[in-house]
Order: structure tokens, then sequence, then C-alpha cells
């Protein structure tokens, strides 16, 4: 394909571009603008043509690698046949089997899946599970959700209220009523530097036994945790934190929520990461990588209780009263299954176990470099967090980014933190690659 495929968007100003982008500082972007035309494999392409090695995955979703032949002829497929099939009351046979192809490869017991179009919506749509089931249980007292400091859960409301990173939150009001919150895990003090799971701050789990005894442990629907917070710079659980969350809420009859937008298919080795850590959540919040990020789309996994709790009136009504237009649309289904038939026949959801020590010395080797504070792993994922200029947060990670980006790298950053986690069909020579860039930057920015 041609890599000025829109030469008109070249060459003229975006200043006053119609384009509100999201989450994006507008004003400094239009003046400088990144652009990116054309993408391959772990390469992403500017419009001049120029190659980038793709660190992040895009917005770690492309999970395959960019562009899978197999993925973009089955979205081209479908979009001939039928483009659109309405999902409420009616049906096509691809969402049927890929809700049951999704299911093959959850944790035990999560056997039913309900589709959106997002990670927010995942989100949104979990906690509204959440609350239902206790009500049709006769447990409609239990309307409290505890989300966790410095957690992202997406942009809408219900992720919003119980997502925990205070630029996201604090400028919207009052939000969702009925939410608290678990401190964060991240504790450099103690755990900087570590390899994988830090060793110090499972107790930090028992938050939730102080949250359920201060609001009354009957008062609470759900707690929603990443399994490692991404979004806001890569915090990996402490060993036998999240299997003390699972505790606490057996005990307390709380819904335990995992948000795997992130680490689901593949990022930590294991189709999803409650498989990882071993220990199974009651639902599961997806989006991303499900199709590869060829076509928008979200799920949310449960156990097979939480759906059974709906299925139950008469059999002519709505059991659950939600849903969006495009849930389950017949492009993403037949993206996803594409993507599931991608991984399987590449081995991809076991690959960052395989690529996972290497990776991980390969990071940590970044560790004296100017500027590094520490450095977390897990999976095939890695953060390098930067102390931070004075008085100006963020501007040197920042400057890494624009950095990286002139040198030949796609690198996420979140505030000081720089987060890699390339698609995992990488190979070593190209996660040297990737690392030698990342080297050059932190050794070129001040
Ligand atoms: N939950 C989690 C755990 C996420 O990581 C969402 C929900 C929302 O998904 P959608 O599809 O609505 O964006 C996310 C998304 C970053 C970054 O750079 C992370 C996300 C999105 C964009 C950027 O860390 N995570
Ligand atoms: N707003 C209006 C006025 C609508 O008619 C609809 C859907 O029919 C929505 C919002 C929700 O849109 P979606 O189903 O794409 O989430």
């Amino acid at each position: 394909m041609n890599e000025r495929a829109h030469p008109e968007a070249l060459g003229r100003s975006l200043e006053d571009s119609a384009f509100f982008m999201p989450f994006s500082a507008n004003r400094q972007f239009k003046k400088a603008p990144r652009l990116l035309a054309r993408a391959d494999g772990i390469y992403y392409y500017t419009p001049e043509g120029r190659r980038l090695i793709d660190g992040t995955s895009g917005l770690w979703c492309v999970n395959a690698g960019h562009c899978r032949r197999k993925i973009v002829e089955a979205v081209q497929r479908q979009v001939a046949t039928m483009e659109f099939a309405p999902p409420f009351q009616m049906g096509h046979p691809a969402a049927f089997e890929f809700a049951d192809r999704v299911v093959e490869l959850a944790p035990p017991g999560l056997r039913r899946v309900f589709f959106t179009n997002s990670g927010s919506e995942s989100v949104d749509t979990a906690l509204k599970l959440a609350l239902a089931y206790h009500r049709a249980r006769g447990e409609g007292q239990r309307v409290r959700l505890i989300g966790r400091e410095r957690g992202y859960h997406g942009a809408n409301f219900g992720g919003t209220a119980v997502g925990g990173i205070v630029a996201n939150r604090k400028i919207f009001g009052a939000l969702v009523a009925g939410v608290d919150h678990l401190r964060h895990t991240h504790d450099p003090a103690r755990n900087a530097f570590s390899r994988g799971q830090p060793r110090h701050g499972a107790e930090l789990a028992e938050d939730l036994e102080r949250l359920a005894q201060l609001h009354d442990p009957s008062t609470i629907a759900a707690v929603i945790v990443e399994p490692v917070a991404c979004s806001t710079g890569v915090l990996v659980p402490p060993v036998g934190y999240l299997e003390r969350l699972r505790e606490i809420c057996d005990r307390h009859g709380i819904l335990l929520i995992f948000d795997e937008v992130i680490t689901a298919w593949g990022r930590l080795g294991k189709p999803f990461g409650a498989q990882h850590f071993g220990v199974t959540p009651d639902l599961i919040t997806t989006a991303k990588g499900i199709t590869n990020a060829t076509v928008p789309m979200g799920a949310v996994l449960m156990k097979e209780d939480v759906f059974r709790a709906f299925m139950t009136g008469p059999e002519g009504a709505i059991e659950m009263p939600h849903g969006y237009t495009y849930s389950a649309h017949p492009l993403a289904c037949a993206a996803g299954l594409a993507t599931l038939d991608v991984y399987a026949e590449e081995g991809l959801l076991g690959r960052a176990a395989e690529l996972a020590s290497y990776w991980e010395d390969k990071a940590h080797a970044l560790k004296g470099l100017p500027h590094v504070i520490d450095i977390r792993n897990i999976g095939l994922i890695a953060a390098i967090e930067l102390a931070p200029r004075a008085g100006a947060p963020g501007a040197r990670a920042f400057d890494a980014h624009v950095r990286a980006f002139e040198k030949g790298a796609y690198v996420r950053v979140a505030g000081d933190i720089l987060e890699l986690a390339p698609p995992l069909i990488i190979e070593k020579p190209q996660i040297d690659e990737l690392f030698a860039i990342v080297r050059e930057v932190l050794e070129s920015i001040a």
C-alpha cells in the first residue's frame, strides 16, 4: 500500500483541526503532530515512510501484530456479506460461535459472555451486572462498589467512579454514589527494581476487610481491580495479594471483578491474567486484544451462577435490560474468530511466558541509566520509571516519548513512566532493537 495514503493530511497545519483528540494534549500535538500512516507486524510507518518499532502494541491491544492478513481478510469478507445485524431479539451465527470460543479459553467456571464495544463499556456492564445479580438474589442492599487507587477502568461513568487516577476523576463531580477505594500497591521503598511480582504488600489486600467492616460487608456488591494495573504505569500485584482479595470476597459474598482489558489475550503468557496468577474472579472484563484491535470489541465473562441468577421469570421476559447497538457486531465477531485462530496457530497466548525471562533481563539492564528510579516487569510488560523534573511532572517522560518517536520507536508514557508491551510476535533481536532505542533515549534526554 502507498505509504502516502493520505497526502492531504500532510503539509497542512492541524492547528485549527476539528478533531478533539481523546486523552491528548491537543494544542501541543497539533503544533508538532506525530502521525502514523501504515502498520505491518511489529512496525508502524509515518506518512513520510519512517519505520517505528511498536513498543506498546498500539495501546496495549495489537497482540498478534499489525494488519494480520487472516484477520483483515475475515473482516473484509464479513463487511461484504452482512455489515450489521441487530443484536437485540435477533442474532447472527458468528456471535454464538465467538462466545463459545472465548469461554473455551477462560478460567474455570466463567462460562458466559456479554459483548460490548470497548473496555469502558465492559466495565460499566460488569458493574451493572454485579448490582443486578445481588438484587436478583434478594440482596438488593448490596449497592457499594469498591475500586482501587491508581486503577484505570475506562472513561464511562461507572469506570471513572471506581477508577483511582485522580486527574481522570476530579473534574467530573460526584460521579457514582456508594464507591470507595482500596489503597494502591505501589511501594518503591520496599519493592523498587523487583523482578516480576514484588515481595512486599500482600497485606494491603486487608484494606478490603477494613472497608467491608466500615460500610458493613452486606452492603458491598463488588470489588474491581486490574490484576496488573497497567495504565497507571504498571503496578504488579505483590505475591499473595490477589489470593487475599479472593479470600475476603468469599468470606463476605462480594463479587470479585478482574479488569483484564490489558492483561488478557496472552500479555502475561496465558489467555487471561487470572490463569497466570491462579486466582479466579467472578467476572472478567476485557477488550483490546480480543479482536487484535482490528475492530472495536469488549466482553464481560461471568461465572455460571451469575448468569443463572438472571435466567428466571417468564421465558418471554428480557432477562437483562442492558446492551449496545453494536454488541456482537458482525465485523467484530469475524475479527475475533480470526484473531483466536491466529493466536492458536502461532501459540501466541503462551508466547509471553517463553519470552518473559529474556524480556525481564533486557528491561532490568536499564538500571543505572540516567533518571531511572524503578523498573517493573511481568509477562511481556515492562515499565521504566523516571525521576520527575523539578516542578514539571511528566515532562521528562514526554521528552523520552518524542525522542523515541524520532529515533524509531513508539513508546507510550504515563506520567514519568515509560510503558513497554510489544506485540507478542516480537522476536529476541527485535526486543534488543527496542531496548537499544530506549537506552539511547534515556542517555540523551535531560
Ligand atoms: N480497563 C482497563 C484495565 C484498561 O486498561 C479500559 C478499561 C478501557 O478500555 P477502552 O477500550 O474503553 O479504552 C482500559 C483501557 C495506556 C492506555 O496507555 C490504557 C488504556 C487505554 C488507553 C491507553 O495505559 N486502557
Ligand atoms: N442515545 C440514543 C438517542 C440512542 O437511540 C441510542 C441507541 O439506540 C444510544 C444513545 C445508545 O447507543 P449505543 O447502543 O450505540 O451505545
